[in-house]
């Protein structure tokens, strides 16, 4: 395939916000007495927030009105962003920036592309939102991952059809939302969980150019 356009995920490929995910979580259902695993936290990587919410509730097998659910929610939320308010560009996982900027200064254009309405914040903490050419985020689409929306939105802001874009993604959502974009995917992680992505490496410090290409043969 001709690479013309590459699309990023935020939490779990450039930053790994999980752990902040789950810590307020964590609380939420520890005030709610659900018992809420790391196990279970894994369910929900690229969901977004109010899905997130109703993978607990189910877990707990409580059912609330949506103004509860609202509550429950911008709670978490104000919880997250107590430990994003204080993350640091040291944060950015290994090999990102190398990665992106190296695709850039070849004339690839680059696209983030997340389910998360805290995206904004999250560049500006790591200092990143101007090194994409595109961001399509939770604040802007209308339907979470495995809906294909985000990525199309993101193909649609850097002018590159979805056939010459590839997607790094680290949630098994957001694969099967890059598929049914038509894109290509690459999966950031494990190979078990991202069974469905065109190959699967552990994470961005795995790649520069030259091996995109070499992979790209196989897609
Ligand atoms: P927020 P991504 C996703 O980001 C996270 O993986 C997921 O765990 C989270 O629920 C979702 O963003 C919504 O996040 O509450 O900040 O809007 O992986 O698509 O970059
Ligand atoms: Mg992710």
């Amino acid at each position: 395939m001709r690479i013309r356009g590459c699309i990023f995920d935020l939490d779990g490929v450039i930053v790994d916000t999980a752990r902040y995910h789950y810590l307020a979580w964590k609380k939420l259902a520890t005030i709610l007495n659900i018992e809420f695993t790391e196990e279970n936290n894994e369910r929900l990587k690229g969901v977004s927030r109010m899905a997130s919410l109703d993978i607990i509730l189910e877990i707990g097998n409580r059912v609330c009105d949506e103004k509860t659910r609202e509550e429950y929610a911008s709670l978490k939320n104000k919880w997250y962003l107590d430990y994003i308010n204080r993350m640091m560009p040291d944060e950015i996982l290994p090999g990102s920036l190398e990665f992106i900027s190296e695709l850039k200064y070849s004339g690839i254009k680059v696209a983030l592309g997340s389910a998360s309405r805290n995206t904004p914040l999250i560049l500006e903490r790591l200092g990143i939102g101007s090194l994409f050419d595109g961001i399509a985020d939770g604040n802007i689409v209308s339907k979470a991952k495995p809906d294909p929306e985000v990525f199309l939105t993101a193909a649609k802001m850097i002018a590159v059809p979805p056939e010459e874009c590839i997607v790094f993604e680290d949630a098994v959502a957001g694969v099967e939302a890059a598929l049914k974009a038509g894109m290509r995917c690459v999966g950031i992680g494990s190979e078990k969980t991202l069974k469905d992505a065109n190959v699967v490496v552990s994470g961005l410090d795995k790649l520069n150019l030259r091996k995109l290409k070499v992979l790209a043969k196989k897609l």
